[in-house]
């Protein structure tokens, strides 16, 4: 095909298929080495890797940016339009799936010898888009034009076996043992994807596995006329990597989610065991070769099929098999929501996976004898312990198995892991304090401030070279320059172009128009009642009505762009509630001549990873407004604090690291603290009592039940204003008063450029901790115990 018939697409496709064949050769490399040297490395096991665009990353990596600008250029084409083609592959929710794309990056750029594995969903997280200000959900087709990143391996394809039976049997030296007989079966192939470190030769592997029909097609069916039948297998088949569950915090329980993970668990551990370890190798070996990283509960019917695999495919006995699979696994947990942990009912894993429900049950076993043996008589503790919940039905408390089984057990910001111990976990904590320990989440620089923030990357790199894109605690050097006048100057004109940007993306994307010379306020992130973006509303409409009722003269209200991005899980109605208010206070306030344009609400659809790297560096104040006690950590808040935004926040998940680092003068700190708001829960909360007693939250509230927002429809978000006066869960309301103070610091803050630029620089200056790398490096010292394994380019051409 000629140049000029090709389609942007085309030629986004052409230098996609040739930066990737510049890693090939590193990626054969890195393949290698590690064969050869079979060093200990670790396996990521994640139902979400929520990945972003691929093509900056790839040329940053190689650092074959400026050359392919330059020679597109000579054919007369513009690298950033073909950039803007790439669809993004959105195979997770939000933070648990980004957070895994941002550790695969660090590993492989510190050289760590390490594989993801996931699974390859056909259709990733819905694209969101507004009707009348509510969301749709439309399917997300990405494969639609093919993924040039993908490499698909049907030669290594995984037989998985589901439903049947288990029937007893006596082995040769007459032992009983247990054998599976499954019912049905699919096939797994697995899609690579590269991982390649930042300028280090290093190309590690991301597996993706995609199911198909064992049998794809029945001729004899279909020659007996029933086509669909003769295709039955196949569609049921693919159906296992059709789509990604869009749920993040609340589980539906569905048997498809159950067969997702146990599809892309067992297809791994065959894969690893069988075509990535040598021929021979003695899995007694095990724990000093791998460790399986299990990123929440999603994976961890991972462990009763790793000891079926010992036991009755290798024979092994029980001790031994449990001795390896006791080494081999540690356990991430990222939610404090107790509904977000996952239970399987014995009756759907008795029906799917029949042997891995008797294995689950010997864990279980021996966990209470323990249990019993170190609390003699305390019956009561066994009970909580159990991994299996006898009511409201019998289940599997899939957390508690991770937690008996598992090397380590970590939660994701110093806060959260504490809670682990002293709550979610305690019992399990107070038996094996060693196991539990803490790694603080992080974000990789190279994608959240060297690709993002091109502007600022260059402001520093000349202040102090560009060790900082590996080494983030490098931007400590920044601290002396928060002092400098002109440096600061730059900062603005940095962020100030930013905003431009930002503005210019929003104009094409949605035809939103964007104030750059407001203060860009931002809250980016699911939508979640715990969240509280209803706090961010509360905020914005007493702003609105305090105007509208004279009580705050228009000119003494700071010029705001509220920006906000959230996806709702499609089942989550309180959460598509709040999105449609959210949509009606934006028209009703941004058409209101009486605010003349001084708060404006701008709320793009389908916020993804390709808007956030575009909103995160033109924003000044990042909104981390979660009821203390339950946001595990939080990575938005790294992004934000890095790109020089300042935080408006309570003391929540990372937010504490975030406040220590950068210090309180830094931080706009609000709210109870968890122990308060423990506290006031079980004195028993009454948020009517916040009505009654704070005029300005009692107007706000009343304003929007009075359909001040709805075209004068009373009821339309009344469910909203009931639900907040009559449970509040999170409570909203006992923390309005402090926000709204909080919100005015702010304003008086902005209202000082210089100090506020001084204060930006110092987040920056102070953040370096939130890097993935560093994550990546305390799962080493304290999980993993792997160590880096570099990669000698010298000897490859290119
Ligand atoms: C089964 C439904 C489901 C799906 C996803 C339940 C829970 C999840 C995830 C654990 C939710 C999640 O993304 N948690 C977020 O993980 C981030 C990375 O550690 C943290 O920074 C966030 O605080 C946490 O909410």
């Amino acid at each position: 095909m000629d140049l000029l018939q090709a389609s942007v697409n085309d030629k986004y496709l052409a230098l996609a298929r040739t930066v990737r064949h510049y890693l090939m050769t590193r990626w054969l490399e890195t393949e290698r080495r590690q064969t050869e040297l079979q060093s200990k490395a670790v396996a990521y096991l994640s139902a979400e890797f929520l990945l972003g665009r691929q093509l900056d990353n790839s040329l940053l990596a190689t650092d074959l940016e400026e050359i392919a600008a330059e020679s597109l250029q000579g054919l007369g084409i513009e690298l950033d339009e073909l950039r803007t083609v790439e669809v993004e592959p959105g195979l997770g929710n939000g933070g648990l799936g980004r957070l895994a794309a941002c550790f695969i990056d660090s590993l492989a750029t510190l050289d760590v010898p390490s594989i993801g594995y996931g699974i390859r969903y056909e259709y990733g997280i819905f694209k969101q888009t507004f009707v009348d200000g509510r969301q749709v959900e439309q399917p997300d087709n990405w494969l639609e034009l093919g993924s040039p990143w993908e490499f698909p391996h049907p030669e290594a394809a995984v037989t998985v076996n589901f439903g049947g039976h288990t029937e007893k049997t006596a082995d040769d030296d007459g032992r009983e043992v247990s054998r599976w007989v499954p019912g049905w079966s699919v096939e797994g192939v697995p899609y690579n994807y590269m991982v390649p470190g930042y300028q280090n030769g290093r190309v590690n592997t991301l597996r993706l596995w995609s199911a198909r029909a064992t049998k794809a097609f029945d001729l004899q069916i279909f020659n007996a006329g029933d086509y669909t039948e003769a295709v039955r297998a196949q569609t049921f088949a693919e159906n296992i990597s059709k789509v990604l569950y869009p749920e993040d915090s609340t589980p539906q329980g569905k048997e498809l989610r159950l067969q997702q993970q146990y599809f892309f668990v067992a297809c791994s551990l065959r894969n690893f065991i069988e075509d990535v370890l040598p021929a021979g190798y003695d899995l007694h070996k095990l724990p000093e070769r791998i460790t399986f990283q299990l990123n929440d509960t999603h994976p961890v019917i991972a462990i009763p099929e790793l000891m079926r695999i010992l036991i009755d495919e290798r024979g092994w006995n029980w001790d031994e098999a449990w001795d390896v699979t006791n080494q081999v696994f540690a356990y991430t947990c990222h939610t404090l929501l107790p509904e977000a942990l996952e239970v399987w009912p014995t009756s759907l894993l008795e029906k799917l996976l029949p042997r891995h429900l008797e294995i689950i049950y010997r864990i279980n076993k021996d966990f209470l004898a323990r249990v019993r043996e170190t609390y003699p008589g305390d019956e009561m503790r066994a009970r909580h312990m159990s991994i299996i919940a006898e009511s409201p039905e019998r289940a599997v408390r899939m957390a508690y198995l991770a937690t008996v089984t598992g090397s380590k057990v970590n939660g994701v910001a110093a806060l959260h892991s504490q809670l682990l111990r002293d709550k979610v976990l305690k019992d399990f904590s107070d038996m094996e304090p060693e196991k539990f320990t803490n790694v603080t989440n992080g974000v990789t620089p190279r994608r959240f401030v060297r690709l993002a923030n091109p502007g600022l990357s260059g402001l520093i790199t000349e202040a102090i070279g560009d060790g900082w894109v590996t080494d983030l605690d490098r931007l400590s050097e920044l601290e002396p320059l928060a002092d400098d006048s002109g440096f600061l100057s730059r900062f603005r004109e940095v962020k100030a172009a930013n905003k431009a940007r930002f503005a210019d993306v929003m104009e094409a994307r949605d035809g939103i128009r964007v104030d750059t010379g407001t203060m860009v306020d931002a809250m980016v992130k699911r939508l979640h009642e715990y969240k509280r973006q209803m706090l961010k509303v509360l905020h914005i409409v007493s702003l609105y009505e305090q105007v509208k009722s004279g009580a705050l003269p228009i000119e003494k209200v700071t010029p705001r762009t509220f920006v906000f991005g959230a996806k709702a899980a499609p089942g989550y109605r309180m959460a598509k509630e709040i999105i449609a208010l959210i949509n009606a206070v934006g028209r009703t306030v941004n058409d209101d001549p009486a605010m003349q344009g001084r708060l404006t609400i701008v709320f793009p659809p389908n916020y993804n990873v390709t808007l956030a790297e575009k909103l995160i560096p033109a924003a000044d104040l990042s909104e981390q407004i979660s009821v203390a006690g339950k946001e595990a950590s939080g990575t938005g808040n790294m992004k934000f604090a890095l790109n020089g935004a300042l935080t408006i926040g309570t003391d929540d998940g990372a937010n504490v690291e975030i406040r220590e680092l950068v210090g309180d003068e830094n931080f706009f700190l609000f709210g109870m603290s968890e122990p308060e708001v423990e506290r006031v829960v079980s004195a028993g909360y009454e948020p009517a009592s916040f009505y009654d007693k704070n005029a300005a939250l009692r107007r706000a509230l009343d304003l929007i039940a009075s359909g001040a927002f709805s075209d004068g429809r009373r009821g339309e978000f009344e469910p909203i204003v009931a639900n907040l006066l009559e449970q509040d869960r999170f409570l909203v309301l006992a923390d309005f008063q402090s926000y709204m103070d909080a919100q005015a610091r702010v304003d008086t803050a902005y209202a000082d450029q210089d100090a506020w630029t001084r204060s930006a620089v110092l987040n920056v200056a102070r953040t370096g901790f939130f890097s993935s790398d560093r994550s990546m490096r305390d799962y080493l010292d304290r999980i993993w115990h792997a160590e880096p394994v570099s990669i000698d380019v010298s000897s490859m051409q290119g």
